[in-house]
């Protein structure tokens, strides 16, 4: 095995294992804290999974560096492989009990993407990708949708912990794409929405002011199915989380037209 397969093997026996903790303790008593906001939560299952992601690349591939959304990550400055973790995207949904999260893994390479996994437990459905490689959901090669048009599109988004705060809420661009596509849907896990696009389930996504970990295993996933990452510059900046726009391609620069036109930009 190359050591990307072994990396890749890795990657998915820690999102299957972070995904069991998920389901067993799903609509169990959690405790809940707050974080930046009184919107942005974080439960003991969060740092149960960060713990067990975490530990376990500590011990299996004490060289490589690790970013993790709840902090407990080694930085080492250069390191070949670095990991990026959420180890549970959609925590308000789990913490209400909305079956819609999952865990996101992702690996780089000498600062390029090399590999992504997002493990949804309740549909068990395991979203992978190499560079390279292509794009798989449980195995079968996905792709990004056909669509043309963003009157027949379906799109998806989400809004910031910051929202009641901040005037860069998404509302204008949000008004327009629901003015301007078939549909919307905002449904709380950016990793997994990311999945949606690669799957052609959805032919756009965007959001504001996420983080790499919301991000570093999706991205690469679109665009391995065939799709297109950006910034709503159309730069790279996406892999920050700063701005993202996720497409089938065909849409993507209708999509960032609106978002420019709505003060999406930084
Ligand atoms: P989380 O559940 O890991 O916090 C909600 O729109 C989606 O965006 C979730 O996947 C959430 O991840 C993610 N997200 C990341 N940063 C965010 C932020 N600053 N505000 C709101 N959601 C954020
Ligand atoms: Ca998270």
């Amino acid at each position: 095995m190359s050591e990307t397969d072994d990396l890749l093997a890795l990657a998915i026996r820690l999102a299957r294992e972070a995904g069991a903790i998920q389901r067993e303790r799903y609509e169990t008593d959690l405790t809940i804290a707050t974080k930046s906001a009184a919107v942005d939560l974080v439960t003991e299952v969060d740092h149960a999974c960060e713990a067990l992601v975490v530990g376990a690349i500590e011990r299996e591939r004490p060289d490589d560096a690790i970013l993790a959304e709840e902090g407990s990550g080694v930085d080492r400055p250069g390191a070949r492989h670095r990991w990026v973790i959420d180890p549970l995207d959609g925590t308000t949904n789990y913490a209400h009990a909305y079956p819609r999260f999952c865990v996101s893994i992702g690996v780089e390479r000498e600062g390029e993407p090399l590999l992504g996994v997002v493990y949804d437990p309740l549909m068990d459905e395991l979203y992978t990708a190499t560079a390279g490689g292509g794009a798989f959901c449980n195995d079968r090669p996905i792709h990004v949708s056909t669509e043309t048009a963003l009157d027949r599109a379906l799109l998806a988004t989400g809004f910031a912990y910051d929202r009641r705060k901040s005037e860069r809420d998404n509302l204008e661009s949000f008004a327009a794409m629901l003015k301007s596509a078939r549909a919307l849907r905002r449904d709380g896990s950016a990793a997994l929405d990311l999945c949606y696009v690669a799957a052609g389930r959805l032919d756009g996504y965007w959001e504001l002011k996420l983080s790499p970990w919301d991000v570093a295993a999706g991205a690469l996933i679109v665009e391995e199915a065939g799709g297109r990452m950006s910034d709503v510059h159309g730069g790279s900046d996406h892999r920050s989380g700063r701005t993202v726009v996720a497409s089938n391609g065909a849409l993507h620069e209708a999509m960032r037209r609106v978002l420019l036109d709505t003060g999406a930009a930084a």
